[in-house]
């Protein structure tokens, strides 16, 4: 899989050497680009900001130095034919395990990272007459940019791609993959700080290791995140 990220900040993605995703990059899984936005400024200061039409607070990213930086991403050769552009907004739809599998099978990601109120509308509204486009947020709260929420999506989707994790049934046994919690983990002391690992894991008893974890499941998913579970 291929992802361009494109941001003020190349800093952050950095932390993309590291790691499970660091390995799938070295072995060539995943294929990253990060740019700089400002490399697409003409003026001194390599503004990329301004004041918004109509008033209000803040400043809104300007339109010319996203369209000439993502021209030239999908006028790369090595692109692919149909990448799909995500705009990281606290605006747009819930990113789920569903969402981290969809994007899990496309060939290539773009990440649009913006700062301050975002990004002059016009730059989606362009793209998507060109590629898809697909806003998505983290959850229901406030980040000063895309960048931290787009490395958790890359994060999110690279574990997903094939050949990522080491053991696939990891990925089936967690949390959100059958709609509930996970259940509690143990490992070995078997008594520590006068706890004791629950006696069925102990049992040897598949068929009763599966039904407690299974109960687990549903109560921890009850007591935390009631939302979840079916009526
Ligand atoms: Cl994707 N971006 C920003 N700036 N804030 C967020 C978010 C994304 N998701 C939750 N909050």
């Amino acid at each position: 899989m291929r992802i361009d990220i494109v941001t003020i900040f190349p800093e952050f993605f950095g932390t993309l050497d590291v790691s499970l995703l660091g390995k799938a990059r070295q072995s060539g899984l995943i294929d990253t680009r990060v740019h700089d936005l400002r490399d697409a400024t003409t003026d001194k200061h390599r503004t990329v900001d301004d004041t918004p039409y109509g008033g209000g607070a803040g400043m809104v990213m300007k339109p010319e130095p996203w369209g000439d930086t993502l021209d030239a991403i999908l006028a790369d050769p090595d692109s692919s034919k149909n990448p799909i552009l995500i705009v990281p907004s606290p605006a747009g739809e819930q990113f789920t395990q569903a969402v981290a599998k969809e994007l899990a099978e496309e060939e290539q990601l773009i990440f649009a990272c913006g700062r301050y109120e975002g990004i002059d509308q016009r730059v989606s509204d362009h793209f998507a007459t060109r590629i898809r486009v697909r806003p998505i947020s983290l959850g229901d709260y406030v980040l000063n940019g895309g960048e931290v929420a787009s490395l958790a999506m890359i994060e999110a989707v690279g574990r997903l791609i094939p050949g990522m994790v080491g053991n696939p049934e990891s990925l089936v046994e967690e949390s959100h993959e059958d709609g509930l919690l996970e259940y509690p983990s143990y490992t070995k002391p078997a008594e520590w700080r006068g706890l004791e690992v629950p006696p069925v894991l102990l049992s040897g008893n598949h068929g009763a290791i599966a039904s407690w974890r299974h109960e687990q499941q549903l109560e921890r998913t009850k007591a935390v995140r009631p939302d979840l579970l079916p009526e």
